[in-house]
């Protein structure tokens, strides 16, 4: 008996040491990018997944609370009424009060759940008066950028080998100003992709002859990182997402660079949409 439970008490301080240990790792998240032994949410760079953190961790304590009860009844059961402890079990067959309780209280909880669910649900379907435009079309194997309210310039962004973090540094960034509506327009130009930016708690199809849309608010100027998350092909895990996050100051400048710099490159994304969906 104290044999065991010596080998229980070696097991918690383990997993405790285990826990310590990747929280301890976990100290060095970086905002907008994977970090190594991440094992929860990126942290939050914006309105909507400051929410989604909210709601995760509501439901996480939700969880985890019942699945405690429900291994305290299974352990009480198991010890209380086995055949050795319980030889005459009880010919009961109806409780009217635990039946209630069992149909109401799991009824309460669900509803619980429904109404901030809901309330997410909108928020991130809900577009605000946007205060600017982008689209993003999806292309075998990189991401395309339109700026229609700055200046109507297109560019590529393609990933770049020789960039960090390995895997999602690009040639040329999507840039954004801090603290504004980003409205987030995405199409396919060849076959379904996604647009997807862990930090923003963004993720919406970029699908050939359909234009969706989703938004964000950056709530800090950095890099913010995400990749293509619908399967597209062989190069789909090589085509990440790069958004540079800048104050307003240069944005503009950066607006003026790029309708230089990319007046030649413009591409007709809007004839392939068009195109796509005949
Ligand atoms: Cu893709």
């Amino acid at each position: 008996m104290n044999m065991s439970k010596g080998r229980v008490g070696r097991w918690v301080a383990g997993l405790a040491i285990a826990g310590a240990a990747v929280f301890a790792s976990g100290a060095a998240f970086a905002l907008g990018q994977p970090s190594p032994w991440e094992w929860s949410l990126q942290p939050s760079g914006s309105p909507v997944m400051d929410n989604i953190h909210w709601f995760h961790n509501v439901l996480l304590t939700i969880i985890t609370v019942i699945t405690l009860f429900v291994l305290a009844l299974l352990i009480t059961v198991m010890v209380k009424f086995n055949a050795r402890a319980n030889p005459v079990p009880s010919r009961t067959t109806h409780n009217t009060l635990i039946e209630v309780a069992w149909t109401l209280i799991p009824v309460l909880i669900l509803v619980g759940i429904a109404v901030p669910s809901f309330r997410l649900l909108f928020l991130e379907l809900d577009l605000p008066k946007a205060d600017i435009t982008i689209k993003a079309t999806g292309k075998q194997w990189y991401w395309s950028y339109a700026y229609p309210d700055n200046g109507k310039f297109e560019f590529d962004s393609l990933m770049a080998q020789d960039k960090q973090p390995r895997l999602l540094g690009v040639d040329n960034e999507m840039v954004v100003p801090v603290n504004k509506v980003v409205r987030v327009q995405t199409t396919g130009a060849d076959v379904i992709h996604s647009f997807a930016v862990p930090a923003f708690g963004i993720k919406i199809d970029a699908i050939p002859g359909r234009l969706n849309e989703t938004w964000f608010k950056a709530e800090k100027t950095g890099m913010y990182y995400g990749q293509c998350s619908e399967l597209c092909g062989k190069d789909h895990a090589f085509m990440p997402i790069a958004v540079r996050v800048v104050t307003d100051q240069e944005f503009t400048a950066w607006v003026e660079d790029a309708k230089k710099k990319f007046a030649s490159a413009t591409t007709n994304t809007y004839a392939s949409a068009a195109d796509a969906a005949q």
